[in-house]
């Protein structure tokens, strides 16, 4: 986790000290704060319900395999041993009629029923019984070598998904030419359609961090299940890494995939996704946007960031409310602080610290920033006087405050950002009723810059300590008056 200079306790304002690798402590009111992926959370959340009680969860689906199992199962043993591994190997089993359970037994490893049908069902079966701090996936028929573990595993702290990939350089397939074709067109039209920058987007062999894919609400049952996790964990911002391997021809039986009866299921999953890796509740949304098809939306996102990011030049301690994953996070050093905890693992990638809040609270000292953006937020949340109070407290007396929030024209919003923001705007602001709001809080409006039709981005000053603000006004002053 990164240092983060002036980060306080939202409730008391006391100082924060680390107690262990995943948790902030209040030195003044002793109130403890969760730290997940290295970004400090201040927003309550349900405490997880299954503690970790092994390094590795090994999980093999099986459906009639017994001939495999007895080589490959004393093999994963062998190389759990060698890399000196803590775990638990769970053969997650669809009903084998072919011995599997004695073979299961005999290698000591531990038979579990699956509880929902398919392949999907049987590694959800498998992922809800887990109790290791990662779990890897691998098929039972000898396809997937168990020495690829070791760099996977020397690849776990890099990412939260690390696929063993076929299709990256280094990896190779032994696979029918039939078989190949239709495996390379299912990732490539994934892969394009979905806009995953990831070359194996099938591949079962993988290794987890299990507090991740605890958070994905996974419905798949076939095959399809492995794309599903794979774009759901993008979705949520959690980072993925492929290493090259070599895939095998199975060992013994036939396959259990028909991806032509399976192509419906394909199918729906590719149209759910699609939906979701579109939508703003996709964590790099707000990246793609600057690079988007859709001229006015590309266009908006850029004029946007040119007017912030010109704004905001020349201060040293910047905050950035409610950051998303926008580029503006990456354009320098700042702090960036979001509600959306998915958004901000996305925005991990440009390596300044992080923080998971809420603009009513803001987890940081009086005083401790000489510029704070705040763009697009105050439209979000209810109209209060404490959203102000908040961004003016942590400016130091005479910053910058630069404040963003649409102005009239929500049709044109709802054109620069398809499949989202409008219909979450619940406050609406008008340009004259704002800037006589802000200025009877002792703020001086420095410039109003205008992206597009639809956004007015204010630069304001708050007060120094000698001048005194006028008469102030409730904040629904600053309010767009609808007509009656
Ligand atoms: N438990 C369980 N395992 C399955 C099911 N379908 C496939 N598997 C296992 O999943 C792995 C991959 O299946 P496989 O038939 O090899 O598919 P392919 O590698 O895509 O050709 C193998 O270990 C199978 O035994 C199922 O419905 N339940
Ligand atoms: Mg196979
Ligand atoms: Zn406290």
């Amino acid at each position: 986790m990164h240092a983060i200079p002036s980060l306080a306790c939202p409730a008391c304002r006391g100082d924060l000290r680390p107690g262990g690798e995943t948790v902030l402590t209040c030195a003044a009111c002793h109130r403890s704060y969760p730290v997940f992926e290295g970004i400090p959370s201040f927003i309550p959340s349900p405490a997880p319900d299954r503690s970790t009680l092994c390094q590795l969860t090994v999980l093999v689906p099986a459906l009639n395999e017994a001939a495999n199992l007895k080589e490959l199962l004393p093999s994963i043993q062998r190389e759990l041993k060698s890399l000196g591994i803590d775990h638990e190997l769970l053969v997650v089993d669809g009903g084998s009629t072919d011995g599997t359970a004695e073979v299961v037994a005999r290698y000591g490893a531990v038979l579990l029923p699956q509880a929902m049908p398919g392949y999907g069902g049987a590694l959800r079966t498998g992922f809800e019984r887990a109790r290791g701090e990662y779990v890897l996936t691998l098929d039972a028929d000898g396809s997937h070598d168990p020495t690829v573990l070791r760099e996977m595993w020397a690849a776990r702290s890099a990412a939260e998904v690390v696929i063993a990939s076929r299709y990256i350089h280094g990896g190779t397939a032994d696979m029918p030419r039939s078989r190949r074709i239709m495996s390379r067109t299912l990732n490539l039209v994934f892969k394009r359609g979905l806009s995953l920058p990831y070359a194996d987007l099938s591949s079962g062999y993988r290794l987890y961090r299990r507090r991740a894919l605890e958070t994905l609400a996974l419905r798949g049952t076939d095959f399809n299940i492995l794309e599903e996790i794979l774009i759901r964990a993008v979705a949520a911002g959690f980072t993925v890494r492929e290493v090259p391997f070599h895939y095998r021809a199975r060992l013994a039986g036939k396959t259990h995939a028909r991806l032509a009866s399976f192509a419906v299921s394909y199918l729906k999953t590719f149209g759910a996704m699609w939906k979701l890796r579109n939508s703003i509740a996709s964590a790099d949304y707000d990246a793609r946007a600057y690079d988007s098809l859709v001229p006015l939306q590309r266009y908006w996102q850029r004029r946007r960031y040119a007017v912030i990011t010109k704004l905001a030049a020349g201060a040293r301690r910047v905050l950035d409310v409610g950051c998303g994953s926008s580029r503006i996070i990456g354009s320098g050093r700042l702090v960036g602080l979001d509600i959306v905890l998915g958004k901000l693992r996305y925005a991990r990638r440009y390596g300044n610290p992080l923080v998971h809040g809420s603009i009513f609270e803001l987890p940081f000292k009086d005083a401790s920033f000489d510029c704070v953006i705040c763009s697009e937020v105050i439209e979000h949340v209810p109209a209060d006087e404490k959203v102000f109070s908040e961004l003016e407290r942590v400016l130091e007396p005479g910053g910058r405050l630069i404040l963003g929030t649409p102005r009239a024209l929500e049709w044109v919003y709802a054109k620069v950002s398809p499949g989202g923001y409008a219909d979450e705007h619940i406050t609406h602001y008008s340009r004259e009723n704002l800037a006589a709001y802000l200025t009877a809080r002792g703020m001086t409006i420095e410039s109003v810059d205008y992206v597009g039709g639809s956004e007015m981005i204010f630069s304001l000053r708050t007060a120094t300590s000698g001048e005194r603000p006028p008469a102030p006004l409730p904040v629904t002053a600053g309010l767009r008056h609808e007509p009656a």
